[in-house]
């Protein structure tokens, strides 16, 4: 299925008039608050946010997963949805692949089928939290931190194949997750688990061609439940300053214990030049993967104001990589993805209406209230005839989720794949 311009053009010219009224007053807002409406515009297109290959179907938990018709069952028709998705939305032009759940057959198709939505290879994922058919060792008791050398080369090996693989996509960073820890005081010696995570690690490292990056993510608990080897993102910062300068932590939103300053952590990586890329998602409790800005949105809006921040002072930090990680239990899979691309956009609109020379003066001056009111009043402006504006201008739906459902989208899904196709992944 791909979409074409006569069949947005129809729906958004009934949401125009409403959208240029609204549009013409904000712009109005913000140019005489001396910003301009364009530089701003340009820089909600340029953020493009990679869409994880291994969430396009439904998602589930260990009680059980409630299927969802017309799933993408191949790599093919995931950067199909990817594609029906940037084309809507505007800001979904990259995809992450998650290895071996998504290993091209032809490598020069899926690149052409890419490329004809505009959608270029964001990170790959390796996984050694899960044990691989051909894998003859097991990764139960760990993978780069086990105790046994020949299930750490393993995992190495597996890692170094997975670069091969993003090198064939034109793909530009790994990133490597660890399920590695303990559920029992006793099981491991954390100094010992640490040392070979590092070890093993620099060894993924020495294999990174020359204009690549290795995001290290970190998690506090889950699948395991006493310890994890790369816990928080001081470990995290830890092994990527030991690999060296091409590597970076990630800082996935639910991986976090509950109340963390996630903004404060961001600002730090920034100023270490240290802050690779994000997994944006929400959770209320643990590592929930609810669709971005759903349960928290204030904090959200609070770790762009960092990242804004930091991508306005700290030039010793690269561009960050802007990916989605999350999993859809019960909505359909591309409307919850175009309500976190939604949210996305919003926090980093309303982040970049922030005076931040107004807001250091108030810092410097101790005025905490005036610092409250100069971030409060950018949260509290309705940005979204702004994000009307950057999608358009781009050739995208005014409404995203309601282009969707009068396309009726996932009913033609279904027509085509059937009720039963299934997506690999989460
Ligand atoms: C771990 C994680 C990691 C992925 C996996 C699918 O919780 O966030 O980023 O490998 O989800
Ligand atoms: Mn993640």
């Amino acid at each position: 299925m791909r979409l074409n311009k006569n069949q947005l053009d129809n729906i958004n010219k009934k949401d125009i008039s409403e959208h240029n009224r609204c549009f013409d007053f904000l712009a109005n807002t913000i140019s005489q608050n001396g910003q301009n409406v364009n530089t701003l515009i340009k820089k909600l297109q340029d953020f493009q946010v990679a869409i994880p290959s291994w969430a396009l179907g439904a998602g589930g938990t260990r009680f059980g997963r409630f299927k969802f018709q017309g799933e993408p069952s191949n790599l093919e028709q995931k950067i199909e949805d990817i594609g029906i998705l940037h084309t809507l939305t505007q800001t979904a032009g990259a995809i992450s692949l998650h290895i071996p759940w998504d290993v091209p057959k032809d490598y020069n198709a899926i690149k052409d089928l890419a490329n004809s939505y505009d959608i270029v290879f964001d990170a790959v994922n390796s996984n050694t939290f899960q044990d691989q058919k051909k894998g003859k060792e097991s990764y139960k008791f760990g993978s780069l931190s086990n105790t046994s050398k020949v299930i750490r080369e393993q995992a190495v090996e597996h890692n170094i194949e997975v670069i091969k693989i993003g090198d064939k996509l034109g793909s530009k960073s790994l990133t490597v997750w660890l399920a590695d820890g303990a559920n029992f005081p006793g099981q491991s010696n954390f100094q010992t688990a640490l040392q070979h995570t590092q070890d093993s690690l620099k060894d993924i490292y020495k294999t990174l061609p020359e204009d690549w990056k290795l995001f290290i993510e970190y998690k506090p608990y889950e699948p395991n439940f006493y310890s994890t080897v790369i816990q928080d993102w001081g470990t995290s910062f830890m092994l990527a300053n030991e690999c060296g300068a091409k590597a970076y932590s990630l800082v996935d939103l639910g991986h976090h214990l509950p109340n963390t300053n996630i903004e404060q952590i961001v600002s730090i990586l920034m100023l270490k030049g240290k802050l690779g890329g994000f997994h944006f998602n929400d959770s209320k409790y643990g590592d929930d993967d609810l669709t971005v800005g759903s349960v928290k949105p204030y904090a959200l809006f609070l770790i762009f104001n960092a990242l804004v921040y930091g991508m306005e002072n700290n030039p010793q930090n690269p561009y960050p990589a802007w990916m989605i990680d999350a999993s859809h239990n019960i909505k359909d899979p591309l409307e919850d993805l175009i309500q976190s691309l939604e949210a996305i956009q919003e926090a980093y609109a309303k982040a970049l209406l922030v005076d931040q020379k107004l807001l250091t003066e108030a810092q410097q001056n101790h005025d905490v209230v005036k610092c409250q009111e100069i971030i409060q009043d950018a949260y509290r402006t309705d940005v979204r005839p702004l994000l009307e504006k950057a999608r358009l201008n781009r050739g995208g739906a005014v409404n995203p989720i309601k282009t969707y459902r009068s396309l009726k989208i996932r009913e033609n899904l279904i027509k085509e794949r059937g009720a039963d196709s299934v997506a690999s992944g989460l």
